[in-house]
């Protein structure tokens, strides 16, 4: 019943946590599962034995006794589902947080990226400083949206979940940006998610993979 994951040999944001397999593992710690940790350099993601675990070449991926998941939004889920902790018992209320599982992969997480390629991909180009405030603001519009929704609740369906966990993992993305501030309900949050004892084990320990020499 080994959990192994795989996570970047050195990660790019050198353990600030940005890296998606933080939040495989922030399930992992919420559900008190050990888990061991394939590490994989950016060669060795598009080398046979790693897109035999993920087609496109990516961490993180997850293997159970023969299992093998990739694509975080489906590995959190498998963990939720498996494991008590993640996922309400009600059926009502578990389909309702499988909703903003997917609605922070679909709906939240997509602008986020945007702003990610126009900065690093498309940073040198010279549309790029036209194109960043349109992207930034793509990213507000739905920051309304949700803040609004989320008004002065704790979480944003009941008790913290799944959807809780997904939805601060792709929210806190944006925080080096400035955009998250702008949304004190947001930030106050995300801030909820980070100061949770599952979260600070799962930073600690893409940290200590990953700090700077
Ligand atoms: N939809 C997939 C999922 O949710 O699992 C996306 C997985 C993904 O984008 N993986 C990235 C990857 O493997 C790492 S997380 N990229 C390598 C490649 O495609 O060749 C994205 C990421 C990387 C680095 C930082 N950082 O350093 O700040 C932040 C986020």
């Amino acid at each position: 019943m080994t959990i192994t994951i795989t996570a970047f040999e050195k990660s790019p944001d050198g353990g600030k946590g940005l890296a998606r397999d933080t939040r495989v593992r922030w399930a992992l710690e919420e559900v008190g599962r050990p888990y061991e940790v394939r590490l994989v350099s950016f060669p060795a993601l598009k080398e046979p034995a790693h897109l035999a675990r993920n087609p496109f070449g990516q961490i993180p991926t997850y293997e159970e006794d023969g299992l093998v998941l990739f694509e975080t939004g489906s590995i959190v889920l498998h963990i939720g589902e498996r494991y008590d902790g993640l996922l309400p018992k009600d059926a009502d209320a578990r389909a309702r947080a499988i909703t903003w599982m997917f609605a922070a992969v679909n709906t939240v997480e997509p602008p986020i990226l945007e702003l990610m390629t126009a900065r690093i991909v498309e940073g040198d180009k010279p549309w790029a400083k036209d194109r960043m405030p349109l992207v930034a603001d793509r990213i507000r519009a739905r920051f309304q949206q949700l803040s609004a929704h989320l008004g002065d609740a704790e979480w944003l369906d009941g008790g913290f979940s799944a959807g809780d966990l997904m939805m601060a993992s792709v929210l806190l993305r944006t925080r080096m940006s400035g955009i998250l501030d702008e949304y004190p309900n947001l930030a106050a949050y995300v801030a909820r998610g980070e100061a949770r004892p599952a979260y600070s084990r799962a930073f600690a320990a893409q940290l200590a993979v990953n700090k700077p020499d």
